[in-house]
């Protein structure tokens, strides 16, 4: 799914694709041994040309979108939080319907232009067509729009290697958690003063030797209940359940976050809790403003202060903690 859904097509809404069929059908003129005639297959043209354009165009946005069945679980949840699956698959279900009830009509209405007999008749029953298939097209015009958006999501999602050896970095929002993932890695992440700055996953790599490491940088999640957590923050819970051979879980002793050690500390023991097996590194930040008496390693992201040491200690553990397929890390 990774690659596929890079190549879903522009989805246009329903106007956009009626003017499409019709200004295509517009340009259609016939010749025929009489007016009748020229009228009949010219009206002929245009209702099959008009017909298969939105039929066709239909079809093919439902053929783009990658088949559910081949999805990972984790692009599966990630899909249905940010989208929700039941959602586009009705969506998807209803551009189905239209794309077949599309060929229809057409059907229907070359078959009652075939018999007509005047002229006056072939265009009343020519514009009677377009007028049912723009009315039909306009009943999914809220599925089309949906189906678009799904489009722009799909297509923001990162590209993850479920085989390549993978840290995810957590905390509270506003720790560093980007600031580090830049530090370590390719990624490019937004870091600002503020939290919730980082609204989905991230993904970055480094390469040591041969050895190439993926890291994810998640949204910020605070302490409270699975039931209360939103969209951004399920998509970091996701990433660790799914992704995660190493968590990396990043304290700001500073508080300059906005939020106490306390709750932070809350929110390490609920996912130690909760992802138990998953070995989790505990990192304080910002050393350059604040450490406190603690065992834990201390760095500073900003600074590059004891990147080193904490870059070392990954990809020990990421080596020794194969998850996906128990393998060996991929050389590149
Ligand atoms: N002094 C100091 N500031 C830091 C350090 N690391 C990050 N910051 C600052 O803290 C702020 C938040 O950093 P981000 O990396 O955006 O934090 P985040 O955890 O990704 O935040 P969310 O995406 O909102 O969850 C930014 O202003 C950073 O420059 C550090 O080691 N020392
Ligand atoms: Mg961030």
């Amino acid at each position: 799914m990774a690659n596929s859904r890079k190549k879903i097509p522009t989805i246009l809404c329903s106007k956009e694709l009626l003017d499409k069929a019709f200004k295509k059908a517009s340009k259609i003129q016939k010749k025929g041994f009489d007016n009748v005639d020229k009228n009949k297959k010219t009206a002929i043209s245009k209702i099959s040309v008009a017909g298969d354009i939105i039929s066709s165009n239909l079809a093919k946005y439902v053929k783009a979108f990658p088949s559910f069945s081949k999805t990972s679980q984790f692009e599966m949840e990630l899909i249905d939080v940010i989208l929700g699956i039941d959602k586009l698959k009705k969506s998807l279900g209803a551009l189905n319907w239209c794309s077949a009830k599309a060929l229809e009509l057409e059907k229907v209405y070359l078959g009652k232009v075939k018999k007509a007999q005047n002229s006056e008749e072939i265009s009343r029953l020519r514009r009677e067509f377009y007028g049912r298939l723009s009315s039909l097209v306009d009943q999914i015009d809220q599925d089309l729009k949906f189906v678009a958006f799904a489009r722009d999501k799909l297509k923001e999602l990162p590209e993850i290697d479920p085989t390549v050896p993978t840290v995810v970095i957590a905390g509270f929002p506003n720790v560093g958690k980007s600031q580090l993932v830049e530090r370590i890695s390719t990624a490019r992440p937004k870091i600002a003063p503020y939290p919730f700055t980082t609204q989905g996953i991230g993904i970055g790599h480094f390469v040591v030797g041969r050895k190439r490491y993926q890291v994810v940088d998640t949204p910020g999640l605070l302490d409270r209940k699975l039931e209360e957590r939103n969209k951004i923050e399920l998509q970091a819970i996701l990433a660790l359940k799914h992704l995660a051979d190493v968590i990396v879980f990043l304290i700001d002793p500073s508080e300059t976050s906005g939020y106490s050690m306390k709750d932070q500390l809350a929110l390490l023991e609920s996912i130690k809790t909760n992802l138990a097996g998953i070995p989790i590194i505990e990192i304080e930040n910002k050393s350059d403003i604040v450490k406190i008496e603690s065992p834990r390693m201390k760095i500073s992201a900003l600074t590059g202060d004891g990147i080193d040491d904490l870059l070392g200690l990954i990809i020990e553990m990421l080596d020794r903690t194969r998850k996906a397929n128990n393998s060996e890390p991929i050389a590149i």
